[in-house]
């Protein structure tokens, strides 16, 4: 009989790398994080990836698991081979860099690379809050805004893989200009970092979404005000999604969203009325939280060495 392998799963987001292995039966073992960002040009960043699949691979060897392949949910424009065609950050050394064959050629392995987003949604779709739906929104609302969408059953790639990038929606035609060129985008309002900066702004001095949101909590006007705009953002963003895609749901995770039903109930607040009848969803936390990229990623993977 054929041995089962495991595979190594992969998140590159804009604040930690993780790396993990994830056994036949879908078991994350071993994770292994880094902290991350893509402002301090892409060896470093490439340097900090082979470090945390290093030990994920160490990892394997020690307990005698013998790796299949890697599948990776990177933060940025994923062709369908792997390569990333474009950032959020437009003057990114990261654009024209092809992560799958860099891994491939180290690793001597199959490798799959996809965005993050795309990822997030496949794993709540497969193994979270999505299971048993077939026409899923989900978003990751972390460092950035991102999100995948599945149609039908089938996750919605685009003409060049890239579709989707929706931190990047305008939800403010006259708001402040987004490092992807872009006005008013999503991810200025409702990221962990635009919720930093509304909250900078707000304030007079800087301060981080996670000390905002304790603020907030504690009944502070201000913070609530700031949330109250970043949840309005995401709200109409999500109305918008909703026209489009006519989910049967749509799923929260990331940093943000781990804030839970404090942070959804300024989301959900006004949402209904932005939103057609016909079009109203119902909008879930998802199940599998920071992992839902890792069970995405994994899932590419597998769902790659079968058709080989
Ligand atoms: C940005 C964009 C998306 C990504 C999203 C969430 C880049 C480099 N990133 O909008 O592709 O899906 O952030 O990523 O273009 P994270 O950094 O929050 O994990
Ligand atoms: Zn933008």
């Amino acid at each position: 009989m054929r041995r089962r392998e495991s595979v190594v799963a992969v998140d590159i987001g804009g604040t930690n790398i993780r790396a993990a292995l994830v056994s036949p039966s879908g078991e994350i073992q071993h994770k292994v994080t880094v902290r991350n960002t893509f402002h301090d040009g892409v060896e470093n960043m490439i340097t900090r990836l082979i470090s945390v699949i290093d030990q994920a691979m160490d990892a394997a060897e020690m307990s005698g698991v013998t790796i299949a392949g890697l599948g990776v949910a990177s933060a940025g424009q994923i062709n369908n081979f792997g390569k990333i065609i474009g950032s959020c950050i437009l003057d990114s050394d990261l654009i024209g860099i092809d992560l799958g064959q860099i891994l491939r050629d180290r690793y001597a392995s199959p490798v799959v690379v996809d965005n993050d987003g795309n990822a997030g949604v496949l794993g709540e779709y497969l193994h979270g809050a999505g299971r048993g739906y077939r026409s899923v929104i989900g978003l990751v609302i972390g460092t950035g805004v991102g999100g995948g969408v599945i149609i039908d059953g089938k996750l919605h790639r685009g003409a060049t893989g890239a579709a989707f990038e929706v931190g990047h929606i305008s939800v403010d035609f006259n708001g402040p200009r987004c490092q992807c060129g872009n006005i008013g985008c999503l991810e200025l309002y409702s990221s962990g970092t635009g919720i930093a900066r509304l909250g900078e702004e707000a304030m007079g001095r800087p301060i981080t979404s996670e000390e905002l949101f304790e603020l907030a909590r504690q009944g502070d006007t201000t913070s609530i005000g700031v949330l109250t705009k970043a949840g309005r953002a995401l709200g109409t963003a999500i109305a918008s999604l909703s026209h489009l895609y006519n989910p049967e749901i749509v799923l929260l995770n990331g940093g943000v969203a781990e804030q839970g039903d404090f942070f959804l109930n300024f989301v959900k607040d006004g949402l209904d009325v932005q939103t057609m009848p016909v079009y109203r969803v119902p909008l879930k936390l998802g199940e599998l939280g920071a992992e839902a990229n890792l069970f995405g990623a994994a899932e590419l993977i597998r769902t790659y060495l079968k058709t080989q």
